[in-house]
């Protein structure tokens, strides 16, 4: 694989060192060291994205627009192969892309101070601010239905149809709770009618291993755009919130960790805002506890209907993988709202405070 990939890009392959690095669950990425250059390479999931020339083309036409426009904002764009293809394809290998890796950056996989959350927002706020002229309906849709939680939903009623019998029995209860929680489906379907929400460009996929930082600390750049798609503030808003506002992760099993850091949330709302407040409409501003509900339970649901479905879409380590994961989103959501009306009450202080 190696050979073909350093031939396919020009590198040479005698002097190649290889590291697998990151932590995502759908693609796998290697650090590579040519001599004096780094680049990071990554394999495309097929299964996932079934189109990587699409990902390739909405990067492309994001990469001009912002050179365009904004000639001075960090985008990481993969490198092409010799033959000028933005991805590499090889029959038995499957899809694989480049990319410079960025000279004294790194990236991390928890969120342990209000400053990353702060820094992390404000990127990909300014990324969908700075797009806020571009069409989103130029992109093409990389995985339909993505962030569509009416979608994910029906999804979860088929795998508790057609699911595997006894991981149903086994999950009982914690069914019987992601029903109650319907009325977040509801919410969301008003939206989607309402001139209030506007489709944007958004990036769907915002941890903080998408987000690059220097030395100092201070947020570079986003990367991973393989979902940059049109979406709505609080896919971004609220995959912040569900990866950053707790200090134990999904995989957590101990889930009296679970908890919500409300100075971090102040930090992501602020942030965010720094960047996206001249463009929020006022409706999409008191929206941001929604965004942290909106996301936590779509992931609840995909976690669980892929439980039921035998582990088909996120694979799993252990029997009960997916359904700890659903658990555990299950206990992020209940705290959050628990919460509620306190962070209502640092949305409004925040942006009384600073924007208006
Ligand atoms: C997947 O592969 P990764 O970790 O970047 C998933 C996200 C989920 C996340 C949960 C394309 O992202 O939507 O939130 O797992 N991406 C896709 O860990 O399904
Ligand atoms: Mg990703």
């Amino acid at each position: 694989m190696l050979q073909q990939i350093s031939e396919a890009y020009g590198m040479q392959e005698a002097a190649l060192s290889i590291t697998p690095v990151g932590s995502g669950l759908i693609h796998k990425t290697w650090k590579v060291t040519d001599g004096d250059e780094v680049f990071i390479l990554q394999q495309i999931n097929h299964n996932v994205f079934h189109d990587p020339y699409a990902i390739a083309e909405n990067i492309e036409q994001v990469a001009s627009y912002l050179k365009e426009h904004h000639p001075d904002y960090l985008f990481v764009a993969p490198i092409s192969t010799k033959a000028k293809e933005p991805v590499f394809y090889n029959e038995e290998e499957g899809y694989y892309r480049l990319f410079p890796f960025v000279k004294g950056s790194h990236s991390i996989d928890s969120v342990s101070t209000p400053e990353q959350a702060y820094e992390a927002a404000q990127q990909f706020g300014r990324f969908t601010g700075l797009l806020a002229g571009f069409n989103t309906e130029n992109l093409k849709i990389t995985i339909p239905d993505f962030h569509n939680l009416t979608f994910r939903y029906r999804q979860f009623l088929n795998a508790l149809e057609n699911g595997d019998e006894k991981r149903k029995e086994h999950a009982k209860q914690l069914i019987k709770e992601l029903i109650s929680f319907e009325s977040i489906v509801t919410t969301y379907e008003q939206i989607k009618r309402s001139p209030d929400f506007r489709l944007r460009v958004t990036h769907h996929d915002t941890k903080i291993s998408n987000v690059l930082f220097d030395y100092q600390n201070h947020a570079i750049c986003v990367i991973d755009l393989d979902t940059i798609m049109p979406g709505y503030f609080f896919s971004d808003a609220g995959d912040m919130m569900r990866t950053y506002l707790s200090p134990a992760n999904e995989e957590e099993t101990n889930f009296s960790l679970i908890q919500i850091r409300e100075e971090y949330f102040q930090a992501i709302v602020s942030g965010y805002l720094q960047e996206m407040s001249h463009l929020l409409t006022p409706v999409e501003k008191n929206h941001f506890v929604y965004a942290g509900k909106f996301i936590i339970y779509m992931q609840a649901l995909r976690f669980l209907t892929d439980y039921l479905n035998n582990d088909v879409y996120y694979g799993a380590r252990f029997e009960l993988h997916n359904y700890n994961r659903a658990m555990n989103q299950m206990h992020l959501l209940k705290e959050l709202i628990n919460k509620e009306s306190h962070l209502e009450k640092i949305v409004r202080a925040v942006t009384e405070k600073q924007f208006n």
